[in-house]
């Protein structure tokens, strides 16, 4: 039996993770050596399907649980984010540019983590190395994994690389960056088809801190009003969803990617100590700000973190 090797990122997937698993699974004899098919572990976000059909490409399909097929995680190595039993035996390669969270192998694995500001830059370097010469669509997807987790190069997650392949890749995808952002920010920002509870959902993590589990949650936007307007409701589902998966805690930010600052959702008197020790801020109608912070990866969790582990 011929077991099949499929590329996959993490729940709640978004651009990036959906972009460099189909570019991984395009490339995937000159990158990993072998072919492998891309999947998502779970529905794509308004910007994603704004992307995918701005370059006519079908989503991957949905993988709900690893039964034998051989899988390369792209975008996360975190235990509470990756796709349902996930063995050790299964996990045959990584492309990341998160923290590592902890995964083991059984054998050697084709791994490569690098902090990069998304994994679509790691690739493109990748097939740089491989003298692969990308056309305008394989282009216009990094690009748009560049602007969407680096939001628009503004985070501070950005680095040098990633704002050298952006100039280099807009040439070859014919993009007008400026105009190209904005539309993709539009679509980011879009409520259309989504309830209150994918708002949580959308762009939400799990993380193990310590003996802690930590929930965060965020909704990047231009417009932070459509959001906060059902703040009461969001609310109680944050309080449900901390109950019903069993979370020490649970924290949701709107992040304003116009002004560069997250408001913190703070449903309890744990969270409130929690952001209160960790970042000094005080807590307002139930409300924290955090003001020039934008990346959970860079500016929440790795604080949390020391918190919960020194
Ligand atoms: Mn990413």
């Amino acid at each position: 039996m011929v077991t099949k090797t499929i590329v996959v990122g993490h729940k709640n997937p978004d651009t990036d993770s959906v972009l460099s698993a189909i570019l991984v699974s395009k490339f995937s004899k000159k990158i990993l050596g072998f072919e492998a098919e891309s999947r998502i572990a779970g529905d794509v976000n308004n910007e994603t399907k704004y992307i995918l059909g701005l370059v006519k490409t079908e989503k991957p399909k949905l993988i709900k649980k690893i039964t034998t097929e051989k899988v390369v995680l792209v975008d996360t190595t975190e235990p509470g984010q990756i796709v349902d039993c996930l063995t050790e035996e299964n996990l045959t390669g990584i492309i990341d540019h998160h923290k590592l969270g902890g995964l083991r192998t059984f054998s050697p694995i084709y791994c490569r983590v690098e902090p990069l500001g998304c994994v679509c830059s790691i690739i493109y370097k990748i097939l740089k190395e491989n003298n692969v010469k990308v056309d305008k669509k394989t282009a216009t997807m990094i690009v748009a994994g560049i602007i969407s987790d680096t939001l628009n190069l503004t985070s501070p997650t950005t680095t040098a690389t990633d704002k050298t392949y952006l100039k280099e890749l807009a040439k070859i995808a014919k993009a007008d960056l400026k105009q190209f952002a904005a539309d993709q920010f539009e679509a980011k920002s879009s409520l259309k088809g989504i309830s209150l509870d994918k708002v949580v959902e959308c762009d939400y993590k799990e993380f193990e801190m310590g003996s802690k589990r930590v929930g965060i949650g965020v909704w990047e936007t231009t417009n932070p009003e459509s959001v906060n307007a059902s703040a009461p409701k969001i609310m109680k589902i944050l309080e449900d969803k901390k109950t019903k998966d069993g979370l020490d805690y649970i924290l949701f930010g709107v992040v304003d990617i116009m002004k560069n600052n997250t408001l913190c959702y703070i449903i309890g008197e744990a969270e409130e100590k929690l952001m209160n020790d960790v970042f000094g801020a005080a807590t307002k109608e139930n409300m924290v700000f955090l003001k020039g912070v934008v990346s959970r990866k860079k500016q929440i969790v790795p604080q949390l973190m020391s918190y919960f582990t020194k």
